[in-house]
């Protein structure tokens, strides 16, 4: 895939582990049609996590660069460890990349890794979304946890797009 430098973008996906980026990630890959099944974390066989140690743990251990393409755009999109044991490779990747997606798993809000990253992304100017994540379970509270991240974040955090599927 060639694409004009306008047309392509850097995401690197932050988060808290288990917030859901390599989910989020390998959901996007489907629906924009790069790859024909969506796999899972339990099942394995995702994009991202294909080392043998990250089935294995069921983490994400390195980071991982893939392309999704959406109408005219090329988006590289970086998967990053969660655990801050792996930091190394959340601050290789929020180098190369222009925007940052925070994960907030909508079940527990702001976590210790969410925190940790945030000083990361703040170090390197990196202009920065939130996406409040897992919304199907049933104790997932989006107005609880985007009040904690303007408690933690600043009032910049506004709301900019919600979105529920109606089963
Ligand atoms: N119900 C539900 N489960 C989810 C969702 N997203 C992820 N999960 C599950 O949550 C767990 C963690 O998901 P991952 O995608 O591995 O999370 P991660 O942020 O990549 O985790 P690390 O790689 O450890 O940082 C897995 O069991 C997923 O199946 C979601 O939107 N809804
Ligand atoms: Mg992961």
């Amino acid at each position: 895939m060639i694409s004009a430098t306008k047309d392509i973008r850097n995401v690197v996906f932050l988060g808290h582990s288990g917030s859901g980026k390599t989910t989020f990630i390998e959901t996007m890959l489907f629906e924009s049609g790069s790859i024909p099944r969506r796999g899972s974390i339990e099942a394995h066989n995702t994009i991202s996590d294909f080392t043998d140690l990250e089935h294995e743990r069921e983490n994400t251990i390195y980071s991982h660069l893939m392309q999704v393409k959406w109408h005219n755009n090329k988006i590289n999109v970086l998967d990053t460890p969660g655990f801050d044991d792996f930091i190394g490779e959340v601050v290789s990747s929020l180098k190369v990349s222009d925007t940052a997606l925070v994960l907030l798993n909508a079940t527990s809000g702001v976590e210790v890794g969410t925190e940790i990253i945030w000083e990361y992304v703040q170090n390197y100017h990196t202009p920065a979304l939130f996406v409040i994540n897992q919304m199907d379970h049933l104790k997932a509270d989006f107005d609880a946890t985007l009040e904690q991240a303007k408690n933690r974040f600043g009032n910049n955090s506004i709301s900019i797009q919600f979105r529920r599927k109606i089963q």
